[in-house]
């Protein structure tokens, strides 16, 4: 396995087009080194999801550069790139099928024990096997009906099943409680420590153990650090874990 991606913003600027008015993300600078977790953090509409949603080239930057491993990501083969990189979106989207096939789209190659321990490190063997059907068992209409937190893990697997080298959670563990979020986050350390992970959260306790942690307010990054630094210098971190 490759160790993960170093992912360098520079000087990033970033704007819908068609919608007037100020860039969404201004003057991003940002080095993500192989293997490290990043938290992100910042009130709704502070362009979380945009800045991440730039890396696999859902969008471009309007100005400025982001490079993956040193090479700028838009002389890199899109397919490619995308290869590198699971996006565990904020909305869970499962299809009607088996567990099994759900886990495995888009990586129709993986083998059963992949498939198991990418479960096992979203804590979601164990829901799984306590399935009529287990890994076999139907989603959605006439399947099984799985809670919120169950579906959040599911497309955390379904992430892992890929073997990124960059791992992105967009806010994806809002349903799961602090113990199963922080179980997950420590398979994933121990399994995939070479992989680096953007973690976007809305709760401080999400991000506080991260490498770093990136506080963005209305499209700007006012703050990176760790959870001790950014307590000492950053007012909007400290009133994030105020609130
Ligand atoms: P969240 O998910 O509510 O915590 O918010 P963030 O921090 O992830 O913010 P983000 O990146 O979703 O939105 C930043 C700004 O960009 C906000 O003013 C809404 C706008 N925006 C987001 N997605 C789109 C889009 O697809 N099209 C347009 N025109 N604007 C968008």
């Amino acid at each position: 396995h490759r160790p993960g991606g170093r992912i360098d913003f520079e000087n990033v600027s970033f704007g819908y087009e068609g919608s007037a008015g100020e860039p969404v993300l201004k003057n991003i600078n940002m080095t993500c080194l192989p293997g490290e977790t990043i938290g992100i953090i910042g009130s709704t509409g502070s362009g979380k999801s945009s800045l991440v949603s730039l890396v696999p080239r859902f969008y471009d930057t309007s100005s400025g550069s982001i490079c993956v491993d040193g090479v700028d990501i838009r002389q890199l083969d899109p397919a490619k790139l995308r290869d590198r990189i699971a996006i565990v979106p904020q909305k869970t989207i499962l299809f009607s099928g088996t567990i099994e096939e759900n886990l495995r789209w888009g990586h129709e190659q993986a083998t059963n024990d992949e498939i198991v321990h990418a479960a096992n490190m979203a804590e979601a063997h164990s829901f799984i096997a306590a399935c009529p059907e287990g890994y076999e068992t139907r989603l959605g209409q006439r399947g099984v009906n799985l809670s919120g937190g169950q579906k959040q893990r599911l497309s955390i697997a379904r992430a892992l099943v890929r073997k990124p080298d960059i791992l992105i959670l967009d806010d994806c563990t809002s349903a799961l409680d602090t113990a199963t979020e922080t179980k997950i986050k420590q398979s994933l350390k121990a399994f995939a420590a070479d992989v680096t992970c953007l973690i976007i959260a809305q709760r401080i306790t999400s991000v506080m153990d991260a490498d770093k942690v990136v506080v963005m307010d209305d499209g700007e990054i006012v703050g990176i650090g760790t959870h001790e630094t950014l307590m000492k210098s950053c007012r909007v971190y400290v009133e994030i874990c105020q609130s």
